[in-house]
């Protein structure tokens, strides 16, 4: 096992592995930007090196600075967390031949499922249902054009390597569609330096549901069962919950052997998430892999017990998972709700600044996962996610009452937050009766 790793990232997350290493006896070094230079959970790290100014570019996306960092302190490796680094392939790479363990998959399977056309093709090698679409990449907007009119409206543009929505544009007639297409091919070559589309048919009002997993170096991987991430507003998620509450036994058995069967094929290691759609018959349809932890890993730590970045932490380190699938049960009904420093009556505009009074809300089945407290300034430099409320309970109704609960014992003032907001969508029928898709939240707020 490692003796000292660096985590390269801030926030909740850093506070959450610097949690995980301690309860594993390894030292902790953490890197932070001028913003940061008063958090409590510096205090808590072995060690903490100052990167750079508050602007993500100069401090937590700044690799030689961050590696810099990781050769003074004499870390093995490197935890990049979720956002900043932890997709970067080039960062993964220079890891490698600086001699440091990067916390993450192997930099071929980072490239292999981090291009979502070959991640599709592996999908159907695999024989995993993929959404219906190109074999390929599309070269010309008239290709395009011809598989629409082949497979029949709607479909969808995205980027090969798209992510957050970038690059993807739904299309339902052959009138929008060269404009979509060359919109989308100009956006994804903007925001990632790589122009290539495809093209799938568009799934209408989908449920988004993901596949937990972990694999090790020695080829066994396992699955934490599903997370249902449909309450969503503009790609944001907002609530989480696990199980899926619509699935049947079998479809959720089949589901998770899917993702297993993807992850099996791209030689990973590491957590990593299996991204599925849902359509109105409960049919899944694979889509993408996020090769991270991500931030609603606490839903499925809730619901089978285990700690999944002590789990990323001996998988990197090279030990042998040694965990049956038979003995990781799933029990209750988990939900987190992401706090987010933004104004819902103002169009969840970023709402930073300095927290006066700050009761954070406790009881039975509620975790808070945060690294905020009264007095702490909400920096306008980075994402707007403060906290994390998670709860257990043994059903759905219970973990809704107990969400609500919490939600209302907590207090953050005086900044805006989204729990005004996440209080309504608990509240909201077609969410308590399960009757949403990841179109519910802009239709209805
Ligand atoms: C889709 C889709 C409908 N049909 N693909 C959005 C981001 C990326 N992860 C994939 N996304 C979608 N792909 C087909 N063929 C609808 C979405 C989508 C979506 C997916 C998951 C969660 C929220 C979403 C919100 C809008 C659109």
């Amino acid at each position: 096992m490692f003796s000292r790793i660096l985590i390269a990232n801030r926030g909740e997350i850093a506070l959450r592995i610097i949690r995980a290493c301690h309860e594993l006896d390894i030292e902790a070094v953490v890197v932070y930007s001028e913003a940061d230079k008063d958090a409590p959970y510096l205090q808590l790290a072995d060690e903490a090196v100052c990167i750079g100014p508050a602007e993500s570019a100069k401090s937590y996306l700044n690799i030689p600075r961050i590696i810099s960092a990781a050769e003074i302190t004499d870390v093995e490796a490197i935890h990049p967390g979720y956002g900043f680094l932890a997709e970067n392939i080039n960062f993964a790479q220079i890891c490698r031949e600086c001699g440091i363990t990067f916390i993450g998959p192997p930099v071929e399977a980072m490239q292999l499922l981090g291009d979502k056309i070959q991640a599709r093709k592996l999908a159907v090698k695999a024989g995993v249902p993929a959404v219906p679409g190109s074999d390929g990449a599309l070269e010309k907007d008239s290709d395009a054009l011809e598989l629409a009119n082949e497979m029949g409206y709607p479909v969808i543009i995205k980027a090969a390597s798209g992510g957050g929505g970038r690059g993807m544009r739904a299309v339902h007639n052959d009138m929008n569609l060269r404009s979509a297409f060359s919109s989308a091919q100009a956006e994804a070559k903007a925001a990632f330096g790589d122009g290539r589309v495809y093209l799938e048919k568009l799934i209408v009002e989908p449920r988004h549901v993901e596949v937990q997993i972990m694999a090790d170096q020695e080829g066994n991987a396992v699955h934490f069962y599903e997370r249902d991430c449909s309450t969503q507003r503009r790609h944001q998620k907002m609530i989480e919950e696990s199980p899926c509450p619509i699935l049947d036994k079998r479809t959720r058995e089949e589901l998770a052997q899917s993702a297993l069967k993807i992850i099996k094929k791209a030689n990973y290691v590491n957590a990593g998430t299996v991204e599925f759609l849902l359509d109105k018959d409960k049919k899944f349809y694979f889509i993408e892999v996020n090769t991270r932890i991500q931030v609603e890993h606490p839903v499925s730590e809730m619901v089978t017990g285990h700690d999944l970045i002590k789990w990323q932490l001996k998988v990197a380190a090279g030990m042998p998972m040694k965990l049956s699938q038979r003995s990781i049960k799933h029990s209750g009904v988990a939900i987190e709700c992401r706090i987010n420093a933004e104004d819902p009556e103002k169009g969840f505009t970023p709402s930073p600044g300095r927290i006066t009074r700050y009761i954070p809300p406790g009881g039975p089945g509620v975790r808070i996962d945060t690294h905020v407290h009264q007095g702490w300034m909400v920096s306008s430099s980075y994402d707007s996610m403060i906290a994390k409320v998670i709860v257990h309970k043994p059903t759905r109704a219970e973990a809704i009452a107990t969400m609500k609960r919490a939600l209302r014992e907590f207090v953050i003032e005086p900044i805006k937050t989204t729990i005004p907001a996440c209080l309504d969508i608990l509240s909201h029928n077609l969410f308590v009766k399960n009757k949403i898709d990841t179109g519910f939240v802009e239709r209805n707020f």
